[in-house]
């Protein structure tokens, strides 16, 4: 099997291509490296020392034997680089986490809003439009988030992307029909995947596209079975303001014994996943693509959904570090309720590594080991939704 990685030095990239490769996939990866330049922005770096792109690719055909072969450019803005790959290497599954994902950065002024929804929309809308010119018959695995319902359930379990609904027809009779889920983004970054999704619609109804997209929950950890091989292949680990997501802050935050930065009341629920998780949930959709025909399938790719003081308090717990409650930066919800429909990833085996399982391993192996490459000037979220916060 042929799989093109977009966006394969990022953190959920990067593994994804080596746990496909050691599985006998021919890899190709495209990236633009825009997430090294944006830590050089940031001045920031991953607190576990990631390697250049070669050293990444030597060390894993010197370890596997198996060649990863990489090329660097823009797919927002480089179509025709973009149309030629898709042509010459005519892949069977095109794998694409090349996007801004960070909601903090995404809202960190109006520079940074318009550069997320260019980079975005147009790297999703170059590779659907490339796929049609080129007719290669290709199985699109997207990386979407949890995010694009928004965080409220009313009630009931987020479905897999689709919800059943009733309404009275002309006659005034009930009639039942299926629609794509109401979006309701929460950050310009989420705002960017909701519209990735009537991208996505919009393809496969007029073009046949088979797509699959991937809601992911939060990812936490940072090795996997095959990033843990050799320190050469380490996979990237983002603790700062922007980019840190929440259970990775909490982690290196106690192992440098700095209060634990819960966001107001700490009330808001997220839903989880461990990276060496999502690398398998990706390979599962790829062994399992939508038949010619089939409309967008749509996946909730998350374990464990909690309440972000319950974290904090878990991780106190662990390791004696306080909690300190500081204003919130974001515009959400004090405190909301989370239920998330993930049968389609359990039905297909995926056996979750769960925070018990996983947490204490994370803190001694990564945050302890690495903590002394932390600049406490960055933790701190600076970047705000509103100019009144
Ligand atoms: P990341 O920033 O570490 O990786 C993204 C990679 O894509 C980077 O290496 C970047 O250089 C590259 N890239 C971005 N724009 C590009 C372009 N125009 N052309 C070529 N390369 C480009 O992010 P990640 O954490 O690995 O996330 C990957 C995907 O998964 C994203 O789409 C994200 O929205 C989604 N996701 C991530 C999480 C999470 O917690 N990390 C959760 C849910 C969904
Ligand atoms: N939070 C804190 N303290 C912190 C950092 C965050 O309380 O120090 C809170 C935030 O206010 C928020 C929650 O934790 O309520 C989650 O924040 P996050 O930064 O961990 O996650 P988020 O911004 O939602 O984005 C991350 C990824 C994104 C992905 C998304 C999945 O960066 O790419 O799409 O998780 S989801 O959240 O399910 O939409």
């Amino acid at each position: 099997m042929k799989v093109l990685i977009l966006g394969g030095d990022g953190f959920c990239g990067w593994p994804t291509a080596l746990h496909l490769s050691e599985g006998g996939a021919e890899v190709v990866i495209v990236d633009n490296l825009s997430r090294r330049n944006i830590d050089n922005e940031l001045e920031i770096q991953s607190l576990t020392p990631i390697r250049p792109m070669s050293e990444r690719l030597a060390a894993w055909q010197e370890i596997s034997g198996r060649e990863i072969r990489f090329l660097r450019f823009d797919i927002a803005e480089h179509y025709h680089r973009l149309l030629t790959l898709l042509t010459e290497f005519q892949p069977d599954t095109i794998v694409h986490f090349a996007e801004q994902r960070a909601a903090p950065y995404s809202m960190k002024s109006s520079w940074h809003k318009r550069y997320t929804v260019n980079n975005n929309l147009n790297a999703t809308n170059n590779l659907l439009a490339a796929i049609v010119e080129s007719s290669v018959n290709a199985h699109v695995v997207h990386l979407g988030t949890m995010g694009v319902y928004g965080y409220g359930v009313n009630g009931i379990a987020i479905p897999e992307g689709y919800l059943q609904v009733t309404v009275e027809n002309r006659d005034g009779d009930e009639s039942k029909q299926e629609i794509l889920y109401p979006a309701n983004p929460g950050s310009i970054y989420h705002l960017t995947k909701t519209q990735d999704q009537l991208l996505f619609a919009f393809y496969n109804r007029n073009d046949g596209l088979r797509i699959t997209d991937l809601h992911q929950g939060i990812v936490w950890g940072t090795q996997t079975s095959e990033t843990i091989r050799d320190e050469r292949l380490i996979n990237r680990f983002d603790y700062d303001g922007d980019y840190g997501t929440v259970l990775n802050r909490f982690l290196m935050q106690s192992a440098i014994g700095y209060p634990l930065t819960v966001h107001g009341k700490g009330g808001q629920t997220r839903a989880f996943i461990n990276i060496q998780d999502t690398v398998e949930c990706v390979r599962l959709a790829i062994e399992n693509p939508p038949q010619s025909g089939e409309r967008v399938r749509i996946i909730n790719q998350t374990t464990e959904t909690h309440r972000i003081a319950d974290l904090a308090a878990l991780v106190s717990e662990m390791t004696g570090t306080p909690i300190e409650h500081v204003p919130n930066p974001r515009n959400e919800a004090e405190e909301n309720e989370l239920v998330v429909d993930n049968k389609t990833l359990l039905n297909l085996g995926l056996e979750p590594v769960t925070l018990e399982r996983g947490l204490m391993e994370e803190i001694i192996s990564i945050a302890q080991r690495f903590a002394d490459r932390c600049d406490k000037v960055k933790i701190p979220c600076v970047s705000r939704w509103t100019q009144d916060r």
